[in-house]
């Protein structure tokens, strides 16, 4: 069966008026008037009226919304209020037959609900609005890794399959390996660490788990992160880096993705650099007189920070946070060791990505261990490294669902992520 196209729709123009092209796509709408039916035609470029005349006429029985067809015809001025130009054909292939009815109306015309939507969403992607949401998230990741190549990071792929936990915590999905005990990673952090010592400096972009039974709209069980890690940086340093890649995103598809801002009806606008930074003592400070008492050591709780967001509704990071707070491989401050130089990047309540300085001597790296109460016997593979040459580092890791669910204004991360995994849902 011939299948072939020679144009995509959307690369058509009216300099091709007369000539003879074939396209295929899906049938968004069919008109049947006497003499004449008309086809709206789609592909993943855009959209074009087709008249059929003659023989295809008899074709269109049977013919559902949705079906694949192939369309050979010329090109030829159109009198459509919605269309320059269109396609006369006298001459369609059906490829596939879709079912009628279909579990949701792509066209979007018929409002689904997000878990109907979910359930069928190869289909839901023929709605412009989400496939434009996936056409974004593809030039976000695009614009990332420019802008960390850019600056002579170099792409990594650690495993997923991991013997011990790279985060400490519970929050781990165990699965049988073969007859070992093995775990889904919750962050390529021990990894990327010890990859600052051979390639210095390394991003990565990947799923991670975690075992959370988090039922927000910011929580997922199987998340993206971005992550970074850079040997001879401090953790200032690095927040100027997450500064230029988000700048960058924003900037970048501000320019790039016309048509999808359209579609989602929004206006991307790159944020101003540099971010605020608030060291945690002053948030602790702020929220006082928002009358949220807190102690130095507090963690900053949900309703903490929807307070905090409606003062700082964009961009800003918290710096400095208790060494309490953080995870083990985070490094203290030198002019105070109960503070660490660590930081959030905040979208006003939300938070997107955290990160700091590590500590690279294996001596003080084992103590922290022993004192969040893990067993260094878990991470010997890691303290070991720590002994070749580990070179001062910091990185940071991002979360990319909630980066796109900011640059898209869509509050639920379960609409960018194509299917979404949470502790109801496995499937599709
Ligand atoms: P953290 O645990 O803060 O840090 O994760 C980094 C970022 O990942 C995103 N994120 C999530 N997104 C959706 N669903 C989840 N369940 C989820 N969990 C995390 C958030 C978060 O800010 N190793 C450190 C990073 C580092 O220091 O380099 C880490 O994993 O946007």
């Amino acid at each position: 069966m011939d299948f072939k196209r020679t144009h995509y729709i959307g690369h058509l123009d009216s300099s091709m008026i007369g000539k003879q092209v074939v396209v295929g796509g899906w049938i968004e709408d069919i008109r049947e008037l006497g003499k004449l039916a008309f086809l709206t035609l789609r592909d993943v470029t855009g959209v074009a009226q087709i008249v059929l005349v003659g023989e295809a006429l008899s074709q269109t029985k049977g013919l559902n919304r949705q079906s694949v067809v192939r369309v050979t015809g010329s090109v030829q001025e159109s009198k459509a209020r919605d269309f320059a130009f269109e396609i006369k054909s006298e001459k369609i292939d059906i490829l596939t037959l879709a079912v009628h009815p279909l579990p949701i109306d792509p066209i979007g015309r018929l409002e689904s609900n997000i878990d109907n939507r979910l359930n069928a969403r190869a289909l839901d992607l023929r709605n412009q609005k989400t496939a434009s949401i996936f056409k974004l998230r593809h030039h976000v990741l695009y614009s990332i890794r420019k802008t960390l190549t850019e600056n002579n990071f170099i792409e990594v792929n650690t495993p997923k399959i991991i013997g011990s936990a790279s985060e400490g915590g519970a929050n781990l999905f165990s699965l049988k390996y073969f007859d070992k005990q093995a775990y889904l990673a919750q962050s390529p952090q021990l990894y990327k660490e010890q990859l600052t010592i051979g390639l210095e400096r390394v991003f990565e972009i990947a799923s991670y788990y975690r075992a959370e039974k988090s039922h927000t709209v910011r929580h997922l069980t199987e998340f993206t992160s971005v992550d970074i890690e850079a040997a001879f940086m401090d953790y200032t340093d690095v927040m100027d880096v997450l500064e230029l890649v988000v700048a960058n995103v924003f900037e970048y598809t501000k320019k790039n993705c016309v048509t999808e801002q359209k579609i989602l009806d929004i206006e991307i606008k790159k944020p101003s650099v540099p971010f605020e930074r608030l060291t945690y003592k002053k948030v602790i400070e702020e929220l006082g007189r928002d009358g949220i008492k807190l102690e130095i050591g507090d963690d900053l709780l949900d309703s903490h920070l929807r307070t905090l967001g409606e003062r700082h509704p964009s961009f800003y990071f918290i710096i400095d946070w208790p060494m309490m707070l953080k995870p083990f491989y985070i490094h203290e401050k030198d002019d105070d060791t109960t503070l660490s130089r660590s930081f959030d990047l905040q979208y006003g309540y939300l938070e997107l990505s955290s990160g700091g300085a590590r500590l690279h001597d294996p001596k003080k790296l084992r103590s922290r261990l022993e004192d969040q109460g893990l067993d260094p016997a878990q991470f010997v593979d890691h303290l070991r490294s720590f002994d070749w040459g580990m070179p001062p580092h910091s990185g940071w890791g991002l979360g990319l669902d909630r980066l796109m669910s900011v640059l898209t204004k869509i509050d639920n991360v379960r609409e960018v992520v194509l299917y979404p995994r949470d502790p109801e849902r496995l499937s599709p």
